[in-house]
């Protein structure tokens, strides 16, 4: 179970439907497929997006750190070794998302190794996820027909609305249209990521109090410490930290300086073994937890199911696990399936999914 080599390989898929938020936009999924290599012919795979917009990360700042930096540190050891393979990973300060692809990449190597799913390796508590589908800016009438497409192919019933840094009438219009149109039976939050003045958030959520909205996300910028607690001490409904969060110290810092009142976790950010640790921490703090969506991949989005299900308390909420459906295509050989608005594991060991040789040699960006 040692590992001989680590590859970081770039690849580019187009989005169907890029999807806009406050922070950013997503128009191709320029993604870095890892794989873990083992001296028994194992291989582990993940994949790594990266945000430049949330923690600076690119996709050539990946690959340089994985194939220069995380390889030669971590050629040697063994896949039980996870610890020491994560306090060799923490030695290089950031890179959030190329640490997570290498240490989920290591988890499903150790699970095809052992002939156990990575899921049952982790907590194995349920086999599957509720589904939250996340809404990116639009007009009102078409985020209605996106939700009630989702609702009908697909079963979703959890919507996320993208709001911030655009004009207030217009998000709160959406919202509105979405709770009137698809009723009392949805559920429905806002994530503004960070495209809010604290005081405009306020506004802006007794606009909307009588949309018995779920959760409100990262509405405004953590650095606007004292805007940010004035904020949050004065809401009904919890307050969800996510790229304010990015480590346990940080959701320490948020939760008890009176920040944020609930967490997303996403393993593109914390793999699987700083997600452990985000989990517990929150569990002792009392925390609401939400599986978060990096707009992953399906490689990505299983890894997120994975953990998700591997906890009571991250299966208790709906996981945002399907946004790699607004992709052209993907690199599985069994494409990923939502029913039921749920998103189950698969059966096979590891992270239970293969990427089809084909399609890595179309998406590929290094021949
Ligand atoms: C989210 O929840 O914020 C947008 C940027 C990113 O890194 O994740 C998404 C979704
Ligand atoms: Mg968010």
């Amino acid at each position: 179970m040692k590992i001989t080599r680590v590859e970081a390989i770039p690849f580019a898929i187009p989005y169907r439907k890029p999807l806009k938020f406050a922070s950013g936009e997503v128009h191709t999924a320029e993604h870095v497929l890892v794989r873990v290599h083992t001296d028994d012919g194992i291989v582990g795979i993940a994949e790594a997006p990266p945000r430049p917009f949330t923690y600076g990360e690119t996709q050539d700042g990946v690959i340089a750190v994985v194939r220069k930096i995380f390889a030669p540190q971590l050629i040697g050891l063994s896949l039980l070794q996870r610890e020491a393979i994560h306090a060799r990973l923490s030695r290089t300060v950031g890179n959030p998302v190329a640490k997570s692809a290498v240490d989920m990449a290591v988890w499903d190597a150790l699970g095809r190794s052992l002939n156990l799913q990575v899921t049952e390796l982790l907590g194995g508590f349920t086999d599957r996820m509720r589904v939250s589908h996340m809404l990116g800016f639009d007009e009102p009438a078409a985020m209605v027909a996106e939700a009630e497409k989702m609702r009908d192919r697909h079963g979703i019933t959890t919507f996320k609305v993208k709001v911030g840094r655009r004009p207030v009438d217009l998000d709160i219009a959406v919202a509105r249209a979405l709770r009137e149109a698809l009723g009392d039976t949805i559920e429905l939050y806002i994530d503004g990521n960070r495209g809010w003045t604290a005081s405009e958030s306020a506004v802006a959520m007794k606009r909307m109090a009588d949309l018995n909205l779920l959760f409100a996300e990262e509405l405004c910028p953590a650095d606007d410490v004292l805007g940010r607690r004035w904020l949050v001490s004065q809401l009904d409904i919890p307050f969800i930290a996510d790229e304010s969060v990015p480590t346990p110290a940080d959701v320490t810092r948020e939760v008890l300086s009176g920040s944020a009142t609930a967490i997303s976790i996403k393993t593109a950010r914390t793999g699987f073994t700083v997600s452990q640790r985000v989990h517990h921490l929150a569990e002792g703090l009392g925390l609401e937890i939400v599986m978060g969506n990096q707009i992953d991949g399906q490689l990505g989005s299983m890894c997120s199911v994975a953990f998700g299900a591997a906890y009571q308390l991250t299966a208790r909420r709906a996981g945002e696990l399907s946004n790699f459906l607004d992709m052209s295509d993907d690199l599985l050989t069994e494409p990923l399936d939502i029913r039921g608005g749920e998103l189950t594991i698969r059966p096979g060991a590891g992270l239970g999914v293969d990427i089809d040789p084909d399609k890595l040699a179309r998406y590929r960006q290094d021949h």
